[in-house]
């Protein structure tokens, strides 16, 4: 495969942009080869510099449900570039919004827009910690809440993938209000609410994790700190950047059937626009300035492009929740494809998926928290990653990041992504 034009590019970006790139799982570090500068997309398929072509597994981490280009989407974003793409002042498409979202997640009665999930889960924390009065809070290992300083302990996605789930540059001020907890261990956590009882304000967590790979609740795990929330009267904060509007026109919540206290939002609701937004009960999220004394801004936040191509993502979905069993349908018939060619060549793997996510993990352990997803083979990812784009199929380039598939992949798609993986598996084992 040429691909001579990204070689150059990712050159000269390593020249002015730090490790050649504006988000470090993108620099392929983790898997090997050089990163793929994508031109355009269209649909269910990404297109290089080189004019390659690629099946999109990740769809920008989780935007692109619809599948790239959407004609629907694009039109909304082309109607409000054309009326200026910001005023910083309110504008009506906020209002819409806002009513959307509190329709369509019935825990959340008031919301901020902000421009990232990054933003919206700090906002949270600091929301959570102005509202209770107590700094401490609860995050899982191996979940990935953002880049804000506080949640750089024991973090997943990048993190994990380039071994700093550390990092330098928080200080241990910041880091020692952040207390840790295996996920999926409601025993662990009791032990760590009662030796710091009366100073945590919240647990935040992601319902079903993107970050350490695809990991899902055990069965009683949420309903678990939904409980030890009510008991110790903390806040419970769903991380829902990734699973929101994604795994059900409710997310997470609505799929399994539990009630956070305050829900953080991105990706899906930009429409592939930079937005994130937090939201939760009247009584909580009226605390926030200037309704309330705890402060937070952004001069872009609520724009008119990113609120256009979020509300047309929406309203799409609101509009026609069968989107999601097909997209179900689809992530099954790739997990249980690449489940039948692994079982037949006696291999050891375990695969996770919900709704529209899945991971592929190299391991021969049932991966339910950070330690067990640490157990995979992440040379082995390596080489299934390359194959896998070589034959056209663009993978998360990393083994501790879930997929996410879109409207858009065509049943002739699957075929031929299951094809491709038989192809690689069978190369990938006769060399080891
Ligand atoms: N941290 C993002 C997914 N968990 C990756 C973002 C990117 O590299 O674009």
């Amino acid at each position: 495969m040429n691909i001579e034009q990204s070689k150059s590019l990712f050159a000269q970006a390593k020249e002015v942009i730090p490790g050649g790139v504006n988000s470090p799982v993108r620099a392929f570090k983790s898997v090997g080869g050089d990163p793929i500068f994508m031109s355009y997309a269209k649909g269910a398929h990404l297109y290089d510099e080189d004019g390659n072509s690629y099946i999109d597994l990740i769809n920008s981490w989780g935007p692109m449900i619809l599948g790239h280009a959407h004609e629907e989407v694009e039109r909304a974003i082309f109607d409000a570039v054309k009326s200026s793409p910001s005023f910083g002042t309110p504008g009506r498409r906020e209002v819409e919004m806002a009513h959307l979202i509190t329709e369509m997640v019935p825990s959340v009665e008031m919301v901020r827009m902000v421009n990232s999930g990054t933003e919206a889960t700090m906002s949270a924390i600091r929301l959570a910690r102005g509202f209770t009065g107590k700094d401490k809070f609860i995050k899982f290992e191996g979940c990935y809440h953002g880049h804000g300083d506080s949640f750089l302990v024991s973090a997943g996605s990048g993190a994990a993938t380039l071994g700093i789930p550390d990092s330098p540059g928080v200080t241990r001020g910041t880091s020692k209000d952040t207390l840790l907890v295996p996920y999926n261990d409601l025993e662990q956590l009791e032990k760590v609410i009662n030796a710091n009882e009366g100073q945590i304000c919240a647990i935040i967590v992601e319902p079903v994790v993107g970050n350490m790979g695809c990991v899902l609740p055990e069965p009683g795990f949420l309903e678990g700190l939904r409980k030890s929330c009510d008991k110790h009267h903390l806040l419970l904060i769903f991380d829902e950047v990734m699973t929101g509007f994604r795994l059900s026109r409710g997310g997470a919540q609505e799929l399994l059937g539990v009630k956070p206290d305050l829900t953080t939002f991105g990706k899906i609701i930009g429409g592939g626009m930079p937005v994130g937004a937090y939201g939760g009960s009247k009584e909580i999220m009226n605390h926030i300035a200037p309704a309330g004394p705890i402060y937070q801004a952004g001069t872009l936040s609520g724009n008119p492009v990113a609120m256009a191509a979020g509300l047309a993502v929406l309203n799409k979905l609101n509009d026609d929740p069968a989107i999601y069993h097909a997209l179900e349908r689809t992530t099954q018939a790739i997990t249980k494809g690449i489940a039948a060619i692994l079982d037949q060549m006696g291999k050891k793997y375990h695969i996770n998926s919900i709704g529209s996510m899945y991971s592929l993990f190299f391991t021969d352990q049932k991966v339910i928290d950070f330690e067990t997803a640490k157990t995979c083979d992440t040379t082995l990812f390596g080489a299934y990653f390359r194959g896998m784009l070589n034959c056209g199929v663009y993978l998360a380039p990393s083994q501790f990041e879930s997929l996410f598939i879109s409207s858009a992949i065509s049943a002739s798609q699957v075929v031929s992504i299951i094809e491709s993986t038989e192809e690689v598996l069978h190369d990938m084992y006769l060399q080891n």
